[in-house]
This record gives C-alpha cells, sequence and structure tokens, in this order.
C-alpha cells in the first residue's frame, strides 16, 4: 500500500484533519505504521455504542418510587413491575428487564447490566498488567450471571427470554409488558416510540448506568466505529487524487449542495467509497439545535445536514407534531438519549474495548465454537440449569479450546499497535 503521509499533510482539507482528530487520531493510529500513514479510514463517534438504561417512569410513579441510581434501587424497581401490576389491569403479565437469547447482541440485551458490575464480556479491556483481557472469563461476569440467575428466579426477567429474538422482545417493549431495557441512544425512535403510540402514557425515559458497590460504573465503548477505509496501490503515481477525492466528496455532503447533487445532473455515486463522515454530527447537531431552541430561532444555519435535519424535526415536535417525538427525543431533547450521551462523555464513564485488529487466526479457527460455548453456558446459568459454581469449568474449557491462544494473539496485536 502506499505511504499517504504526505499527500494527507499537504491536501486533506481542514474538515478532513477535524474529522481525524475527533477521537485524538485514535482511528487513524489504526492505519499507520511506523508513522506513514496507510489508510484514510471513516468512523463514527464510538460513544454511539455507550451503553445506559431506558425505564418507564409513568410505572416508576405506580409503585411509588424514585428514579433508581444504584443497582440495588434499580433491582427494587424491577421487582415492583413484577409484582405491583404497573399497567393496573389487575394481572400478573409484567416483568422488570427486557432481555433475549442473545446476551451480548446489539440491542435489548445484557451488557449494559455487565458493564453496571464491571464485567465486560465479549470485549477485551485493558488489565492492571498493561495487557488485554477477555471480559467472559473475569470474576465479574460471574457475578453478574449470579445476579442474574436471581433476576430470573424472581421474575424480574421473562421466563421464556431463552426462546425470544429481538422482534420478540420489542413486541413486549411495545405491548407494556416490560418496564426496563438496557440500550443506547436510539430507541425512542424506535420501539419506544411505538410504545408511546400504544399508550400514550408509557413515559421512557434515560438513566446512566446504575452505581453499583458505591462508584459510578463505566460503558464499555469500541475503541473505533470504523467504516470504510481508503488505500492507494503501492507505486501509484498520484496518491494525492484518493485524498483530493475525500475532499471533494466531503463537500459534496454538504447542504448547500442538496440542490445540485442529483442522479438527474449526474450525481449517481452517492455512495462511492472515498466518503469519509463526520464522525461527530450527532454531537454537533445536539448542540447547535439547542443552541437555536434556547434562542427560538425559527432556523439553524449550519454545514452539518444532521444539524438541520434535527432541527427541523425538533421544531415540529414541539409545535405539537407528536409523530416527530422519537427523532426529537433521541437527538435533541436536553433529558434524551443524546444529551445522556454526552453526560456520560463528559463525566469519562468508559472502558474501552481496546481490540481493534480484526479476526485473528485462531479466532478464525475457534471463534465461533467458544462464543457457542460462551452464550450456552452463560444463558443455563441464568435459568439455573446449570450452576454458577461452573464458571470456574467454564474459564478452564475456554481457555483450553483456543481461548488462551486467542488472548496470546490479542496481546500480540496489542503491543505492535498500542
Ligand atoms: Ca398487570
Amino acid at each position: 500500500m502506499a505511504d499517504l503521509t504526505d499527500a494527507y499533510n499537504d491536501y486533506a482539507s481542514d474538515e478532513i484533519k477535524a474529522f481525524m482528530e475527533f477521537d485524538e487520531g485514535k482511528t487513524l493510529d489504526l492505519f499507520t505504521e511506523d508513522g506513514k500513514i496507510l489508510g484514510i479510514p471513516s468512523y463514527e463517534d464510538p460513544y454511539m455504542s455507550a451503553q445506559f438504561l431506558w425505564i418507564r417512569k409513568d410505572w416508576l410513579d405506580k409503585v411509588d418510587l424514585a428514579v433508581p441510581k444504584s443497582l440495588e434501587e434499580l433491582e427494587t424497581a424491577a421487582q415492583a413491575f413484577v409484582d405491583q401490576d404497573p399497567d393496573g389491569n389487575g394481572k400478573d403479565d409484567t416483568y422488570g428487564l427486557a432481555l433475549h437469547k442473545d446476551l451480548i447482541s446489539w440491542g435489548y440485551d445484557a451488557r449494559g447490566l455487565f458493564y453496571t458490575m464491571g464485567a465486560y464480556p465479549k470485549t477485551w479491556v485493558k488489565g492492571e498488567d498493561g495487557k488485554l483481557i477477555p471480559g467472559e472469563t473475569q470474576p465479574e461476569t460471574k457475578e453478574a450471571l449470579d445476579l442474574m440467575s436471581k433476576w430470573y428466579k424472581s421474575g424480574i426477567i421473562d421466563k421464556e427470554f431463552a426462546l425470544k429474538d429481538t422482534d420478540k422482545v420489542v413486541e413486549d417493549i411495545v405491548a407494556g409488558k416490560v418496564g426496563i431495557s438496557f440500550g443506547e441512544w436510539w430507541y425512542p425512535n424506535h420501539p419506544l416510540n411505538v410504545s408511546k403510540e400504544q399508550d400514550p402514557e408509557a413515559d421512557w425515559i434515560p438513566l446512566e448506568l446504575p452505581t453499583y458497590k458505591g462508584e459510578e460504573s463505566k460503558t464499555s465503548i469500541p475503541t473505533s466505529r470504523i467504516g470504510d477505509i481508503t488505500v492507494v496501490k503501492k507505486d501509484f503515481e498520484h496518491p494525492e487524487a484518493a485524498i483530493k477525492m475525500i475532499n471533494f466528496y466531503q463537500e459534496l455532503q454538504k447542504p448547500e449542495y442538496d440542490d445540485e447533487v442529483t442522479a438527474e445532473n449526474g450525481y449517481v455515486y452517492n455512495w462511492f467509497q472515498p466518503r469519509v463522515y463526520k464522525p461527530d454530527d450527532f454531537q454537533t447537531a445536539f448542540q447547535e439545535v439547542n443552541e437555536a431552541l434556547d434562542q427560538n430561532a425559527d432556523k439553524v444555519d449550519s454545514t452539518n445536514t444532521t444539524t438541520l435535519t434535527v432541527f427541523e424535526g425538533a421544531k415540529k415536535y414541539l409545535d405539537g407534531d407528536e409523530s416527530m417525538w422519537g427523532l426529537y427525543f433521541s437527538r435533541a431533547a436536553k433529558d434524551g438519549g443524546w444529551a445522556t450521551v454526552e453526560r456520560i462523555r463528559e463525566k469519562g464513564n468508559v472502558v474501552y474495548d481496546e481490540f481493534a485488529g480484526g479476526t485473528t487466526p485462531t479466532m478464525v479457527s475457534k471463534g465461533s465454537s467458544l462464543e457457542k460455548m460462551t452464550d450456552e453456558t452463560f444463558v443455563k446459568m441464568i435459568m439455573g440449569s446449570e450452576s454458577i459454581d461452573k464458571f470456574d469449568d467454564y474459564v478452564k474449557n475456554w481457555s483450553k479450546l483456543g481461548g488462551n491462544k486467542i488472548t496470546e494473539e490479542v496481546n500480540e496485536w496489542y503491543e505492535e499497535n498500542q
């Protein structure tokens, strides 16, 4: 691959350079070897993956409980959602915490609960000795599974969770069967908006991860949410051409070109590869939209397309268009989803998943069977069909069946790339 260092330094626009600096150059560093830039990555704000929780405030009010701050208080609320008929229909038909068969997934899963307890299964966090450790085999993970098995017994976790996929859990959320879900900032956009449509009383609010043993909890976030990477063939005569194209496509994404950049005008390459996206578009939108709303402005002036979309939706919502609630409450509201992401960012309550090295050789040969063993063992332990005391056996098996080798490979990568 061609060395793009000079081309980048000489030709990349100030905006592209600002994109690369958004995460202090962390992502660009992944594609830099011996000081040479070999690829220009497009990446997203890793805080988009921050886990927190959504809870029904109207149910808390019904069972006469304050907004929970600690894990113990969350447990009390969740149990009340099981026992005290929060939907008031006289039937024993609600449960506490949304969960499904994939405990570590992309939504309505157990990541937020694990992170609350300092457990980081299926991520690689830096240990005290500076080496990366696999979260799934650590004692904190055992502790979290133990708590979940207790919650399964007490009905906080649905008895059918192991038979449910994300669609089924979403059905429960929408149908008013469950009052708490760990997850991300975008939930209001779907499915919480549908929950509100079904039941206008459904008042979902976001909360940062509860405290645990008196300490603030830290969500895991990836080192980087990498998209496409632009590279140039070695010995290509004009490596700067790639940089110029990146500049060009970035420029074209600006709202001022919206009328011009249409298929009729020949712009049919909207998904062409060298697009580098603004990593902080949601953060920028949140700030700009709130500044404009605070000043009662009718318009928002921005080169960030997301700002324009969010402002328009927020205005409509504030003028009474309920169909815009999801967009408003996920992206703009000061007590909404993205606002919670910003609070987590300000406090720095994150633990990075430090491994960004792709798939190691032993992951290729053993990774999927190890994951399967992990998933099955954890679900069995929660359901009580396998004792938590067997966790140490699980760790031994995991290590022996390829886990130790994978850990070595991951740390070899880390030594070369940190
Ligand atoms: Ca009920």
